[in-house]
This record gives structure tokens, C-alpha cells and sequence, in this order.
């Protein structure tokens, strides 16, 4: 299903005189404080992030999983649904490939039917956690680091085969999770798992193109409970170093260990121009994937903090990283879920932009403590919601994207559409 341009606009009348109202009272209440909002508009306004192709489907754990209906079967109507996600925000404009869940049997069309919804694709994900049909060697043991060269081999031209989809869809990136680890002391060397990892990386680096970046995503356990050999930030550091200047550290914010600092992970690698890609989601105990913004939204805005200082204040450059929402929806409808995720995004981007450096960089200077912490507090306590419904406007979305969802009924549309036992691709 496609939501239409007049279903935009009607969506939106009956709100507009409350929302101007809204906004008039948040920009006196800014300019008060000598802060501009129309450029906050803007920023909000152009930014954007990618939806990932299994984030579409019903959710679940690997105890089980509850269909939700209507669910996309196919590589078209998955983008379809993001389609109605960008329709609505006008900020998921942006499609990251898992394959071989979603393999393209025609790129150029695929590429094609995703343009005409204003969605392009963003990194490409490639996939030895798992065996596939057919597959030679069994990466049981490990993929890029196993100790076998012909099972590195073989997940080193998946990942170059990944590299061809992508540029064939117009992607410009390759992400590397890798699942490669120990389960048990003593069944790997650390060293050897590492170096293999990083002959086999380089292989792979080498057929990157030349507008191409490789993002490579640590995590510290899970599947392997022992030992994961990119296990963190250092170690993906260390390795994107070692490669070259195409590759970058990932950071997911569920591949943490509890409490860790993780605002502080992203200003060293942003001070190193690193930090190449970012996968949101929130986390209560571990690897969650529970919706951005639900558990922790202070830490996320503090992130955001460090995102928007440290690429402002960009020596050495560090791209743009790639955003994605890399989150698991459970027992919630995933497109539902995908627009709070990306209002809790925005959200935490724009109070950040509230904050003022030299004020907070003279309460530093001065060791005025009490001041540094006000600073931030107050802008993560102001409510921006006016300002991201007048930038989804302003970019021909709706004001109320979960509200107008639920009013135009496009899960039931879904269903009608694709029937209640539909099942997506991927996990
Ligand atoms: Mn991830």
C-alpha cells in the first residue's frame, strides 16, 4: 500500500492551529533564552535514517515468535512498508540490505521501485552467523576468523558477493557483524582468531570500491558466551586502523556491556574520525533491541550531545555516520514500533542542538559543576515535539505519524492486503 499526498494533507488539518500555537510558544520560550529554533527546524528536517529489512516482520526471541499479520513476504513489500514509514515521517528514507534474507532477484528494477517511495540504500549487511543451503563449509566454529582457510574463503567472497549487490542498488557501505568467537576457554587462540579476522577483513577491504566505507560492529558476548573476537570498541578500532581509511568503527547501543559509558565511546571515536556507523535501539539488561528511547532516554540524549559536539568540532573529519535502527519490536506492531523509535531519535537530536558549547565550555573552565549538569538537564527537559511535527511538515509528512497510522488503518489495510499468516524473510 502507498499513502497518498491528499492522505498527508487531510491527516494534518483539524492540528494545524494547535501546532502553530505550540510552536509559537516554544520559539518565545527558546528566544528567551537567545536560542534559535529555525535552524533546529532544518537540521531535524534533513536528517534521516535507515530502516533495516528485518525490522518489518514480527518480532520475537528464540524462544518463539507471534505473527503479527499482514507482514511483508518479499524484498518489494518490505520496502513498500518502509515506504509508508517515510510517507509519514519523511525521515526513513533509507533501506539497510541483509543478505542473503534479502537478495535482490533484480537490482535495477528493486532499485527502481524503491526510488519511486524516495528510499535508497543505505549499508549492506552481510551474513556468516548462520549457514545457508547448500553452503559448503559450516562457519559452526567461526567465519572470517575460523581456523580453516577454506571456510574463511567462503565467508570472505559472501561478504565481496554483498559488495556487488550493494552497488548495484547504489549502496556506498558494507557492515561486518561478526558472530566469530569462543563458547568456551580453550577452544580458540585469541591471536590467531584475531589475525585471521584480520587477513580475512583486508580481502575483503580490497574489494570495496573507491566511494565505498566497510563499518565493522563489535559486541561483547552473545552468540558466543566466552569470547566474541570483535568484542569491542578497541578491537574494531584496531582493526579498522589496520585496514585503512574506507573503514570505520559501528557502535550499537545495545552491544554494551551494562552501564558502560557510552557517550564517552563516541567522542574518543569521533575525536579519531572513526566512527562510521551507529545502530539505535534501548537496553535494559544486555543486547535487548527494545524500541530507542524506552528504557534510557537521558543516555540517548547525552549520545546525541557527544554526536553533535563532536561533529561540529571536526578535527580529524569524521563522516556523517550512518544511522540506522537496528531494534526488536516483540509483541508490538514493527511499523509502529519503527515510529517511536524514530521520534525517540529526533527527539534526543534536537534537545541536544538546544545545548550551548561556549556556556558549557565556560562552566568547564570555571569547574562550575552544578552549571555543566543544568546545561544539559535543561535542554533534555524542554519539549522539542513542536519542532519535529513542524519539520516533518515543512517536508511534506504528517504531524501525528502514530496517530494518523492508527486513523488511516494501515495494519488492517496490511492484513487485507497480505493476509493474516504473511510472514517476512530473515530471522
Ligand atoms: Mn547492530
Amino acid at each position: 500500500m502507498k499513502l497518498t499526498k491528499k492522505q498527508i494533507t487531510q491527516a494534518n488539518k483539524g492540528h494545524l492551529a494547535t501546532h502553530a500555537k505550540q510552536l509559537k510558544h516554544l520559539k518565545e520560550d527558546l528566544s528567551r533564552k537567545g536560542i534559535q529554533v529555525e535552524p533546529i527546524i532544518q537540521t531535524i528536517q534533513k536528517y534521516e535514517v535507515a530502516i533495516p529489512s528485518w525490522a518489518l516482520g514480527a518480532g520475537g526471541t528464540r524462544f518463539g515468535r507471534f505473527g503479527f499479520g499482514g507482514e511483508p513476504g518479499n524484498l518489494h513489500q518490505k520496502i513498500e512498508d518502509i515506504g509508508v514509514l517515510h510517507a509519514l515521517t519523511q525521515s526513513a528514507g533509507a533501506v539497510s540490505l541483509h543478505i542473503p534474507w534479502d537478495i535482490p532477484e533484480n537490482p535495477a528494477e528493486t532499485k527502481r521501485f524503491a526510488k519511486s517511495l524516495g528510499i535508497s540504500f543505505d549499508a549492506m549487511n552481510s551474513n556468516t552467523f548462520q549457514d545457508q543451503p547448500n553452503q559448503k563449509h559450516s562457519y559452526k566454529y567461526g567465519s572470517l576468523a575460523d581456523r580453516d582457510a577454506k571456510v574463511r574463503n567462503q565467508a570472505v567472497r559472501h561478504n565481496k558477493k554483498v559488495i556487488d549487490y550493494g552497488i548495484a542498488l547504489g549502496s556506498k557501505s558494507l557492515t561486518v557483524w561478526l558472530a566469530d568467537g569462543a563458547n568456551f576457554p580453550g577452544q580458540n587462540n585469541f591471536r590467531e582468531s584475531l589475525n585471521n579476522t584480520l587477513q580475512s577483513l583486508k580481502k575483503i577491504y580490497a574489494h570495496l570500491p573507491k566511494d565505498w566505507k566497510m563499518f565493522i560492529e563489535y559486541k561483547p558476548y552473545e552468540p558466543n558466551f566466552y569470547s566474541m573476537v570483535i568484542q569491542d570498541w578497541g578491537t574494531s578500532f584496531l582493526l579498522a586502523n589496520q585496514l585503512g581509511p574506507k573503514a570505520y568503527t559501528l557502535v550499537d547501543l545495545g552491544h554494551h556491556l551494562p552501564n558502560t559509558n557510552i557517550e564517552q565511546i563516541v567522542a574518543t571515536l569521533l575525536s579519531q574520525g572513526k566512527l562510521g556507523g551507529f545502530h539505535f535501539n534501548d537496553s535494559k539488561y544486555g543486547d535487548d533491541d527494545l524500541s530507542v528511547g524506552s528504557i534510557k532516554p537521558y543516555q540517548l540524549f547525552l549520545i546525541f550531545n557527544e554526536l553533535v559536539y563532536g561533529l561540529s568540532h571536526n578535527k580529524p573529519k569524521n563522516p556523517i555516520p550512518a544511522w540506522m535502527i537496528d531494534a526488536s519490536h516483540n509483541v508490538k506492531d514493527p511499523l509502529e514500533d519503527l515510529l517511536q523509535s524514530i521520534h525517540a531519535i529526533e527527539t534526543a537530536y534536537a534537545k541536544s542542538l538546544l545545548i550551548n558549547y561556549q556556556e558549557l565550555a565556560l562552566a568547564q573552565k570555571n569547574n562550575d559543576v552544578t552549571l555543566g549538569q543544568e546545561i544539559l538537564q535543561d535542554a533534555f527537559h524542554t519539549d522539542v515535539r513542536p519542532i519535529l511535527r513542524e519539520a516533518r511538515k515543512r517536508a511534506g509528512g504528517v504531524l501525528n505519524p502514530l496517530g494518523t497510522y492508527r486513523a488511516l488503518g494501515v495494519r488492517e489495510r496490511l492484513i487485507e492486503e497480505r493476509g493474516a499468516d504473511s510472514l517476512a524473510s530473515g530471522l
